[in-house]
Order: structure tokens, then C-alpha cells, then sequence
């Protein structure tokens, strides 16, 4: 730590040196406060000239936690992927050094909160300090999101990007800040998750819920219940090519996420939306009718046997098996729509459940439904059509994700006329889904509760990236800006022009992003 302190003087102390003896590059005026960021920082403050990104730079890390120097790759590769510049991190330089950024672990008393970053870009160096490795990785993407799309090629005599100088100070509104993929209805491969993951690290989301079982399909593999995939893993809507992930592929999808500081929450839907595990182990049914496999759209029709011990036996092992593999503190439980359970065992089953899933080691969430039940203070609902159930939760000391399918369902269609999606709740062009305020959506909630957003995408009628990403964008990076910035900032005629502005990072990640008329894309 001592040595990395040292090097960082001299690096610092050299850059001054060198800068004396070097012809100054007339940058073009910059104003940090007009670029694009989405979300939208807390304050932003240009100081009006350039840093320039270019051969000569490299990056340096706090030695303190090597989850810095991660951040610091993170951040290496991705301006070689946007700019091809082969920049190091904490490594010697060749004499090439000219320009620094550094990744810098602080205790400031400003950085109020474990995701807080500040950066303070100046002509020669750029300082981005934050408490921990995920403020770090957050303010990351507020950098790759000001290096310009192409180089400035007329200043040097090698390609250089500018970068606006000045300082941003900045922090989340919300601690949750999630998306829900079902993975259910229509299975998509650790690929095609992976590659949504990448797109919603950039736009600062913490959570992927997956909604890994329903009645069409069950996706994660249960070693000590095998046919729940053997059996339940094979169906999806419409009969088509399904699959689940493996144990290694799930842990896989949970390692890549955390390496962008996203927390998977893993659903496993009951005691409805049970059908799938019902046909796997038949004694699991308690809808009293002869099952099997399912393939509609239709919801409601299927239950566990809350009143049977071997239902929990089960339970148990599937959710001991997932949180095992699960590094966050959240199981969620379903509990939505269990329209066939009769109200007492519904109760009498969320109250079983969560108790396996505390024994567990973990925090239940369910949607709004289990408010009903006698839940624990530490248990969270899912607000997504019963704003009653929502102010009980509240009422017991529980915190609040919401989640409005009237405002928040990425599966939602935009209009009568787009392609994919429903409209059961309603259409939600993109100025709807963003004209909103999670914060006092709910009458008589406050602010207090609300542990987070969270935006669901069902797959009912997706099947492939191209479908999923056509639904979630650009909905879901205005979802983002709802859950970071703060209310009083947001609106969405000054918005627009940013989210205008971010095709060139759609194109360039090959995101199929719905081209709404409401906004004046930037396609040059
Ligand atoms: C309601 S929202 C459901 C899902 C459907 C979705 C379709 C919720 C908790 N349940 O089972 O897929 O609507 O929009």
C-alpha cells in the first residue's frame, strides 16, 4: 500500500514535470455539465477544458482492495473496446505516462453511502474516489459514458478523446435498483442474459431478479430433485426449444453479475405458478386434478399442497440448494396469483416458506400478495398491483420494492401497433414509463419503506435477445434514471434528448431498442 502510495506521488509529480516541458493541445471548450449521463448525477460542475484520453494514459488503484484493481481492468477493457487504446492498469508504463486516472479508495465523509463516487476530471489527471469497489464501479460508468464515440485526430498526431473536465459528485436515490427477467416462460441462455446484464450494468442497476419457475417451465437444476429439469425443464410457451441453466451455469451468471455489482435474486414462484414442479413430482400438486405439461398463457390454475409435510421437505432442499449458490441476501418467493389456494393454506404456506428461508440464511421477498400473511418486519414485498397490500407490508415494518405494472412492466407494449408484448395493465410508451415518481406512488407510503424499483420483463410473448431487448429499451434505462437520480432533477423533455443521445452505445452493443416516435433519435 505504502509502495502504491509512493508510485502514485511520483506518477503525479512526473506528470507535472512533463507537462512544463510539453506544448500545451488547444483543446476545444467542453462543458461537462451537457453531457449525456443517464442516470442523471446528483451535481455536476464543468470547469470547461479537456482531458485527453490517449496513448499516454494509464490507470492506477487503490492497493488497499483488490476489488479496486477489478474495477480498474473493468475499466481498461472497456476503453479498448470503445477506442482500441491499450491502457494499464497499476503497471509500469514504458516513460509513456502522461495522463492518469486514478481509481481511489476514500473514507471521505461526503461518499454518505457505499455506492456514493466523486470525479474530478482535470487536464492531466482524473480522480474517481469512492468508499467501496461498487461506488468505484458505478462512477466507472459515468467515465465510459463521457468518452466520445470517436477520436480527435485534427489536435495530435495520434488519435486522442476528449474528455469534459470538472467534477461530478454522486450517489443513488435507492439502494435496490432492479430488473426481473423470466426466464420461465420463454428460457434464455446464459449468453443472452449476459449479454442484458452488460447493458444494465452501464446504466447503473444493481439487482437481476430471475423468475427461474412457472407453470410452463422450471430453470435451475436441483441436484437432489432431478426431474424438476428432466421433466419440468423441457416445456415453454408455445411448445418451442426450452432449457434450464445447470448449477456451474447459474453460479457462472452469478459470478459475471457481481463482477459488474449486480446482486442476482433468485424467484422460485409458489405455492401458484406451480405446474412445471407439479408434473416433475406429482405429489406436489394440490389442485386435486390430474397434471400435465403446460404450454398456454393462462395464470391461477395451479397450487402446491400447502398441508403436506413433504411439500416443505422439498422446499427445503431446493431452497437450501439455490441460496447456496446465491451470494445475495434475497429469495424470493412467488406468491402471486395463487388463485386456486384456498386463503388459509395460502397463509399457512408463506409463513412455512419463510421461515426455510430464513433458515437458509436469507431475506424473503414476495409480490404484494403475501402481505396477507404473517410475515416477518425483515421480509419485502413486491408492489405490483395491490397498493393496500403494500401500505400493510409497510404497517409490519417491512420494506417496499416497487414495481407497478401500470408503470413499471417492461411487457408491457408501447401502443396498440408494437410488436410483442401485452397490455393488460395498460400501454406504456416511454414517456409514461418515465413520468412517474416511485417515491410517492403509493398514497401514504413513505419514503422510508421503499427499499427500490424494480422493473419485471415477462416472457410470455419473447423468446431471444432481439425480442427481450425491444421490449426493455429504451424503457429500462429510463427505469435506471428512477431509481438513481433524484426526483426533483427528472423531466422528461430534457431527458429525451439525452436518452436520444445514447444510441451510439445501443448500436455499438447491437441492442434492438424500440425506436418510439416520442423521441428525436440521434442516428447520424
Ligand atoms: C402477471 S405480475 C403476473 C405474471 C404474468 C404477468 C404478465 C405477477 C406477479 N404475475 O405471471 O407473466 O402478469 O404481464
Amino acid at each position: 500500500m505504502i509502495y502504491r502510495s509512493i508510485l502514485v506521488f511520483v506518477t503525479i509529480l512526473s506528470l507535472a514535470a512533463c507537462q512544463t516541458k510539453k506544448e500545451e493541445i488547444n483543446f476545444p471548450k467542453t462543458d461537462l455539465a451537457k453531457a449525456p449521463l443517464i442516470p442523471k448525477p446528483i451535481k455536476t460542475i464543468s470547469t470547461g477544458n479537456a482531458f485527453g484520453l490517449d496513448l499516454n494514459t494509464v490507470i492506477y488503484t487503490s492497493a488497499v482492495d483488490s476489488e479496486f484493481e477489478k474495477v480498474g481492468k473493468f475499466l481498461s477493457e472497456h476503453i479498448k473496446n470503445k477506442t482500441g487504446l491499450d491502457i494499464g492498469v497499476n503497471s509500469s508504463t514504458g516513460g509513456r505516462l502522461e495522463r492518469l486516472i486514478y481509481i481511489n479508495q476514500s473514507d471521505s465523509v461526503d461518499l454518505d453511502n457505499s455506492e456514493s463516487y466523486q470525479l474530478y476530471i482535470k487536464k492531466d489527471s482524473i480522480f474517481l474516489n469512492a468508499k467501496t469497489a461498487a461506488g468505484a464501479f458505478r462512477g466507472v460508468q459515468t467515465l465510459r459514458q463521457l468518452i466520445p464515440e470517436s477520436s480527435n485526430d485534427t489536435l495530435t498526431d495520434f488519435p486522442i478523446w476528449v474528455i469534459p473536465t470538472g467534477k461530478i459528485l454522486d450517489g443513488p436515490k435507492f439502494g435496490y435498483r432492479g430488473t426481473m427477467l423470466d426466464v420461465a416462460r420463454h428460457f434464455f441462455t446464459v449468453e443472452e442474459v449476459k449479454k442484458y446484464i452488460d447493458a444494465l450494468a452501464y446504466y447503473k442497476i444493481n439487482i437481476l431478479h430471475l423468475h427461474l419457475s412457472d407453470d410452463q417451465g422450471w430453470r435451475i437444476e436441483i441436484k437432489s430433485w432431478p426431474q424438476l429439469t428432466e421433466v419440468g425443464g423441457v416445456t415453454e410457451v408455445g411448445g418451442g426449444k426450452s432449457g434450464f441453466y445447470t448449477q456451474e451455469q447459474y453460479k457462472d451468471l452469478v459470478n459475471y453479475a457481481a463482477e459488474r455489482h449486480i446482486t442476482i435474486v433468485p424467484e422460485i414462484d409458489m405455492p401458484g405458478h406451480t405446474n412445471a414442479a407439479s408434473v416433475s413430482y406429482p405429489f406436489l400438486n394440490g389442485n386435486g386434478k390430474e397434471i400435465k405439461p403446460y404450454i398456454g398463457t393462462r395464470v391461477g390454475f395451479s397450487t402446491f399442497n400447502a398441508r403436506k409435510d413433504t411439500v416443505y421437505s422439498f422446499l427445503d432442499d431446493v431452497i437450501r440448494e439455490i441460496a447456496a449458490m446465491t451470494p445475495g441476501p434475497y429469495f424470493h418467493i412467488g406468491g402471486d396469483e395463487s388463485h386456486v389456494t384456498k386463503k388459509s393454506d395460502y397463509i399457512h404456506f408463506v409463513e412455512k416458506v419463510e421461515k426455510i428461508v430464513q433458515k437458509h440464511g436469507k431475506r424473503m421477498i414476495g409480490w404484494n400478495e403475501i402481505a396477507q400473511a404473517d410475515i416477518s418486519s425483515n421480509a419485502i414485498a413486491q408492489l405490483w398491483s395491490e397498493p393496500k397490500d403494500a401500505l400493510k407490508a409497510a404497517k409490519n415494518g417491512s420494506k417496499i420494492i416497487i414495481s407497478p405494472a401500470e408503470k413499471a412492466y417492461l411487457d408491457m407494449q408501447y401502443d396498440s401497433i408494437s410488436e410483442y408484448g401485452l397490455h393488460w395493465a395498460g400501454f406504456i410508451p416511454v414517456d409514461l414509463g418515465y413520468q412517474w415518481n416511485p417515491e410517492t406512488y403509493v398514497e401514504g407510503l413513505s419514503k422510508e419503506h421503499i427499499l427500490g424499483i424494480e422493473a419485471p420483463l415477462w416472457s410470455e410473448t419473447i423468446s431471444n435477445s432481439a425480442e427481450l431487448e425491444y421490449l426493455a429499451f429504451p424503457r429500462v434505462i429510463g427505469y435506471a434514471e428512477l431509481g438513481w437520480s433524484q426526483s426533483e432533477h427528472l423531466n422528461w423533455d430534457e431527458y429525451k434528448v439525452r436518452l436520444a443521445l445514447q444510441v451510439p452505445y445501443l448500436e455499438a452493443m447491437q441492442i434492438n431498442y424500440y425506436p418510439s416516435k416520442l423521441v428525436d433519435w440521434n442516428k447520424e
